[in-house]
């Protein structure tokens, strides 16, 4: 019996929940229910896909991503932990941490209302202590239904503190990043990684894509609204737990120097990312858990 038809035998579910091969051979979650469908691969715990019943997709997903161990899958809602973005002192550390280039266990899969809940799970090894010396356990709650309910939960499992960052680094699929506004964000401080990391404040109340935008707000605890014309709808991202935001879209140049991102998949995708990050950074005491989450929800006009 396949690695595959274990996990069905053990956790599949008749019409709601099934382990299917995926894209590059790797194993994924495939979930039809009433509310919503979706797909989890179980390497780096990622949702590739999210459809609300009668909407179209919510997730941008590149056409050129890889999908092989060792190399994120681009798009989705990756899962950046216990660093964001590049390891300060490390070059040679994988950027946004090592959480989402393995594969994750499966611990549970349920029906949940009109849509179903899985929850999967990564522990420290002595491979991931090699690079982040700390014992803890992760379990991703993933709701899906009407909205798209994320929890990543941190525990630690050891003697002592340690600290973390992490992000649910969401890419939503938008008709044209050119039209799209976000709300939500005004009179918050960030750092322009695309303008020399530049410490600014969000003055304009919507933010809008006319050039790379690469911008990590600080202290904020904000939802977010993203409207997008083309697609006739909103999109909202609540939070908790998250003291960053982030919002990206590589525009022209990035996306040209991107292997895993067609050249011009810039104008179909905004990223706007629930996080902690830098200064928001988590301090997590032994014995504690930390939950950190994201609820999508997208609402045709
Ligand atoms: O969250 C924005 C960002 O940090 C950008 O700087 C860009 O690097 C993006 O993440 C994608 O990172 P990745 O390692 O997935 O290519």
């Amino acid at each position: 019996m396949t690695e595959l038809e274990k996990l069905q035998n053990r956790f599949g579910i008749t019409g709601l929940a099934r382990f299917e091969e995926g894209m590059g051979g790797l194993p994924r979650i495939a979930l039809t229910t009433p509310a919503a469908d979706a797909t989890v691969y179980l390497h780096g715990a990622h949702v590739a896909h999210y459809k609300p019943a009668g909407q179209r997709g919510v997730l941008f997903m590149s056409a050129a991503s890889q999908y092989r161990t060792g190399r994120p899958i681009r798009g989705g809602v990756p899962i950046c932990f216990p660093w964001f973005a590049a390891r300060a002192g490390d070059p040679d550390a994988p950027m946004h941490g090592f959480v989402r280039l393995g594969d994750w266990s499966v611990e549970s899969i349920q029906r949940s209302g009109e849509g179903a809940s899985v929850v999967l799970g990564f522990k420290s090894n002595s491979a991931t202590k090699m690079s982040f010396n700390a014992d803890f356990e992760l379990r991703y709650h993933i709701l899906v239904g009407p909205k798209l309910d994320l929890t990543l939960e941190v525990r630690n499992t050891g003697e002592r503190e340690f600290s973390f960052e992490a992000a649910l680094h969401t890419y939503f699929a938008v008709a044209d990043s050119r039209n799209i506004t976000i709300d939500g964000l005004q009179n918050t401080e960030y750092v322009a990684k695309s303008e020399g990391m530049q410490r600014k404040t969000q003055t304009d109340p919507l933010i809008r894509i006319d050039r790379e935008v690469d911008r990590v707000y600080q202290n904020t605890q904000a939802t977010c609204r993203l409207e997008d014309p083309g697609f006739g709808r909103t999109i909202t991202v609540e939070k908790e737990n998250s003291n960053t935001t982030v919002v990206w879209n590589p525009w022209i140049d990035k996306a040209a120097n991107m292997a895993d991102f067609g050249d011009e998949e810039w104008t179909g995708m905004v990223c706007i990312e629930t996080a902690n990050s830098a200064e928001n950074a988590v301090h997590l005491p032994a014995g504690q858990a930390h939950r950190m989450r994201a609820v999508i929800q997208s609402t045709p006009h």
